[in-house]
């Protein structure tokens, strides 16, 4: 059955796809102006990234009050860090103060977004069939949806339990097992901190040691809860402070300065962490990574390096042989027999909107412009494809600060190419080849400078070896999100 809807006289239609949180962002904005939008959601509830990811110890390590949206503000955190699920309930709870669940429609998942410059619109297709036309489409997808699996022989042959962080089940044996966990990103560490007390024994594999960046933890008490309720200005002291937003901005100047001041008093504070928490010195050198602090997303832990000093633990930093049935098999022939296996192993970072076909001008396919790398003009907009803007789309900032303040600032950016198109000053915007080619010379010309680049692999990096990410200061993308520069866009009537 086709469900062809188009545009009404007068307003725009926009499809948004994905209900994570910067899905989410662009209903909110567009529902608050009155028009008119869909927001397609692949699967059955809302939330992205907190509703797919559900591994124990799961924490955003921007501190909670930071991580919401600068218009709803949240007295109810129970700690500095919010735990997953308090971060989905959030993003429930706010879907539905904005009253826009009856506009999402779930279990839609895109499969192909096609152009039409006849009628400078979008006929965006469903699985099943489906399809809904429409003026402006936000790919609101996500960055770190599409689970890696570790390239080991004999992955298959485990006859254990297996599982991916992403993919959490909550029946994986792990009280009083034997729990192998190949991976130490954010994810890998924070399974183990949660874990190690209830297993038998936990066997972490660490092909590469992480740096780990000491971050305060406390809990809100009631009082306190009350007083932000009573008072949000005490939220916004927190938000915006030096302690939090200070130091995004000496990190983010520290990481475009890598030789500078600050990258040095960040690799200082790893490295003292490393020094004082470690106590057995095997140990603390086995932790020790041979390439410089926050060239791999640097990992904010309160507790890791003494959870891992937990007696259940044991750190495996030899190479993997392969996988068999009963275990792990090193390349020195150890053998760690097991029971679960949990692959902590990370996400295809250059998916994007993808797997579903983008077709722009002239027949050209996003797959085709992105031969190369994922790329957009200033993260938010791509040449070739009218009208199609992305909330924290490849180039963006993703490692460096709050992801919802990031999708905020793109968003106050796009409005004002939509605004040409609510006041007919155009019927289609897409940044001019020229302007993005210039933009991604000085992008990657800084990216291989920043501290990302400087030594070690990590999902920060395309498939050249270049920094995908936002190479210059917080000010920086400050700036550049205040407004399009409009000549940089090719306008049609
Ligand atoms: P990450 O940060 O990509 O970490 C993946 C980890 O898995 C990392 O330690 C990898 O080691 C390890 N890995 C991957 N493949 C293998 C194989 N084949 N053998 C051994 N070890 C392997 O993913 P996360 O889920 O932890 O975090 C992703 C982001 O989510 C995080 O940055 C936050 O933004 C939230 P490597 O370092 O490559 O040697």
């Amino acid at each position: 059955m086709s469900d062809k809807t188009s545009a009404p006289a007068g307003g725009l239609k926009t499809v948004i796809v994905g209900a994570g949180m910067a899905g989410i962002l662009a209903a909110i904005k567009l529902k608050q102006r009155g028009e008119d939008f869909v927001v397609l959601e692949k699967a059955a509830r809302i939330g992205g990234t907190w509703r797919e990811n559900r591994y124990p110890g799961l924490t955003c390590d921007v501190p909670a009050h930071a991580y919401t949206y600068s218009f709803e503000p949240y007295a109810e955190w129970p700690a500095y860090y919010a735990k997953g699920p308090e971060i989905q309930a959030y993003f429930e709870m706010v879907t539905d103060k904005y009253g826009i669940r009856p506009h999402i429609r779930f279990n839609a998942e895109v499969t192909a977004l096609d152009w039409d410059e006849a009628a400078s619109q979008w006929t965006v297709r469903v699985a099943g069939g489906d399809a809904i036309v429409a003026d402006v489409v936000v790919a609101a997808s996500g960055v770190l949806h599409h689970p890696k699996l570790p390239d080991i022989a004999g992955l298959d042959s485990f006859a254990g339990t297996k599982v991916h962080s992403a993919q959490w089940r909550e029946d994986t044996p792990i009280d009083g097992k034997r729990v192998g966990l190949i991976g130490n990103g954010s994810t890998g560490v924070q399974i183990l901190t949660a874990i190690n007390k209830r297993v038998d024994k936990l066997v972490h594999f660490q092909r590469s040691p992480q740096w780990i960046m000491p971050v305060p933890y406390f809990t809100y008490s009631d009082e306190e809860r009350a007083a932000f309720r009573a008072d949000p200005s005490l939220i916004d002291a927190i938000r915006y402070n030096d302690e939090y937003l200070g130091a995004i901005k000496r990190f983010t100047d520290g990481i475009t300065d890598i030789d500078g001041p600050q990258m040095a008093e960040i690799e200082e504070y790893c490295r003292l962490n490393l020094e004082n928490s470690v106590r057995d010195p095997a140990l603390r050198e086995k932790l020790r990574p041979n390439y410089r602090a926050a060239c791999k997303r640097l990992i904010y832990s309160w507790c890791y390096y003494e959870e891992v000093q937990h007696p259940a633990v044991f750190v495996e930093t030899g190479r993997i042989e392969r996988i068999e049935p009963a275990g792990v098999r090193m390349v020195d022939g150890t053998f760690h027999e097991l029971d679960t296996l949990i692959l902590a192993t990370g996400f295809h970072a250059d998916r994007f909107i993808r797997p579903a076909g983008v077709t722009g001008t002239g027949g050209q396919t996003l797959d085709a412009a992105w031969a190369v790398r994922p790329t957009a003009y200033y993260a938010v907009t791509v040449p070739g494809f009218p009208n199609f803007i992305m909330l924290n789309g490849p180039t963006g900032p993703v490692g460096n600060f709050s992801l919802i303040d990031i999708a905020e600032m793109q968003w106050a950016y796009a409005e004002q190419l939509l605004d040409l198109l609510r006041q007919r000053k155009a019927r289609a915007f897409a940044p001019t080849a020229e302007a993005h080619a210039h933009y991604e010379e000085r992008r990657i010309a800084a990216a291989k400078k920043t501290i990302f680049g400087s030594g070690c692999t990590s999902w920060y990096l395309d498939a050249t070896g270049v920094p995908a990410s936002w190479p210059w200061s917080y000010d920086a993308f400050v700036d550049a999100m205040k407004a399009p520069v409009l000549e940089d866009y090719a306008l049609s009537a």
